[in-house]
């Protein structure tokens, strides 16, 4: 059978480890789409695109993927991401992330490349948990939900990466649920031909392990409440999008600014001569 994505894809892979009805798919495929559609068009080169990604179930992309990738240590996507970009600043950079390992044990990573304004696209699948490692509680987990380690609720608030994108310094900042496969696509579009650091949030869906916390363990009625609570606001600051998951969650394209990024400040500070 073929599919249109094959040539992007590493067939002889497959089939993924996914399990049914998780959102990891939904937006992988968006991200390829978006990269078939630019390169039809002439704007990317997908032999120039390098995808990154650390370990997790999110992780696991990098090695479906038809183009170059690494498979990087849990947290070090973005690190890595960083020293490939300055080795060879030719390169467009895509780091595929889960929220433990860029918000969790990358944090720190996640903060300066932020502020360095890096010439990277990130795009981080928010499941809500550690789902590679059986559901563990993440820095994203909604307060009051039930992990393996917090067996009697979380007492923590989340921590809502759009924000932390928007004062730290990025360039283009998003979110999107895997119920809007379509925004998606275009949102990461528009991201890969700009410069800086442009963060795109993806509100996944992990039926098998925080489905299965909250008492939606099928996958439909899991994506059925994702896309109830989801609320699509134009022209609000990030700062002001909501990110309740029993409430609301308030999605899409929250900045979209021209400012110098690294590779051109290191550029002019450090005055390199072309040979
Ligand atoms: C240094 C290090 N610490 C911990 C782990 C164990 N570990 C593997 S994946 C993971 C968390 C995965 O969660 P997330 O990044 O949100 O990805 P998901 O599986 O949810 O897609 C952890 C703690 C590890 N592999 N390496
Ligand atoms: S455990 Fe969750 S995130 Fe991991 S593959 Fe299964 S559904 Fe997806």
């Amino acid at each position: 059978m073929i599919h249109e994505l094959d040539d992007l894809l590493r067939t002889e892979r497959l089939p993924h480890v996914w399990c049914p009805g998780c959102g990891i798919g939904i937006a992988l495929s968006a991200f390829l789409r978006a990269v078939k559609m630019l390169a039809r068009r002439g704007k990317i080169d997908p032999k120039k695109i390098v995808f990154v990604s650390g370990i997790g179930c999110t992780g696991r992309a990098a090695g479906y993927v038809k183009l170059d990738a690494a498979h990087t240590p849990h947290g070090r996507a973005l690190a890595y991401a960083v020293g490939v970009k300055l080795a060879n600043p030719e390169l467009e950079v895509v780091v595929f992330t889960g929220d433990g390992d860029l918000v969790g044990i990358g944090g720190n990573h996640f903060l300066h490349a932020a502020r360095r304004n890096f010439d990277v696209l990130v795009i981080m699948i928010n499941n809500m948990i550690y789902a590679l490692t059986g559901g563990q509680l993440a820095p994203t987990t909604p307060q009051g939900v039930y992990t393996t380690t917090t067996p009697y609720g979380n007492p923590e608030p989340p921590l809502d990466a759009v924000k932390i994108a928007a004062v730290a310094g990025a360039t283009y900042i998003a979110r999107w649920p895997v119920t809007l496969p379509l925004m998606l696509q275009k949102s990461i579009e528009r991201a890969l031909l700009k410069k800086g650091f442009r963060f795109i949030e993806v509100i996944s869906t992990c039926p098998e392990i925080f489905g299965r916390h909250i008492g939606y363990r099928d996958p439909v009625e899991l994506l059925k409440y994702l896309r109830k609570i989801v609320r699509v606001r134009k022209g609000i600051s990030p700062l002001e999008a909501e990110y309740d998951w029993f409430k609301v969650i308030d999605c899409g394209v929250f900045l979209d600014i021209e400012k110098p990024g690294y590779i051109e400040l290191y550029n002019k500070y450090f005055k390199v001569e072309k040979k």
